[in-house]
């Protein structure tokens, strides 16, 4: 095997590895709430990914402190809500989620993306 080919085997897996590390394990810090959480909203979600029980009133509060347009609405298509955010002022929602599962929730165009796990 010459040094080149061994270079493109090296950078190949360092490319597969990062691709996994950005889909998978990027994903897995799942906040455990109850009761209620302050989301903030500035280059996406953070904490990006919630867990809620079920059948119990969640408040979630948006704060946008990201001043571009793409992040000023937030989809939650699944619980049929649609928010505009003012910039640095809370918007409250209540949820009260009826089955299990996870739900995807994103920015006016779909590009920002957020996740309810509901247990
Ligand atoms: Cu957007």
């Amino acid at each position: 095997m010459t040094p080149d080919k061994i270079i493109v085997i090296i950078a190949g897996l360092v490319g597969i590895g990062l691709t996994y590390w950005f889909f998978l394990m990027r994903n897995e810090k799942e906040i455990a709430v109850s009761g209620s959480v302050d989301i903030t909203v500035e280059g996406g979600y953070t904490p990006e990914t919630i867990s809620i029980p079920k059948g119990k009133t969640t408040k979630i509060t948006f704060v946008r402190s990201d001043p571009t347009s793409c992040l000023e609405e937030v989809v939650l298509s699944d619980f049929k809500i649609r928010k505009y955010l003012p910039l640095n002022e809370k918007v409250s929602i209540e949820l009260t989620p009826q089955s299990t599962g996870e739900f995807v929730y994103s920015c006016g165009m779909n590009m920002y993306h957020g996740k309810i796990i509901v247990h």
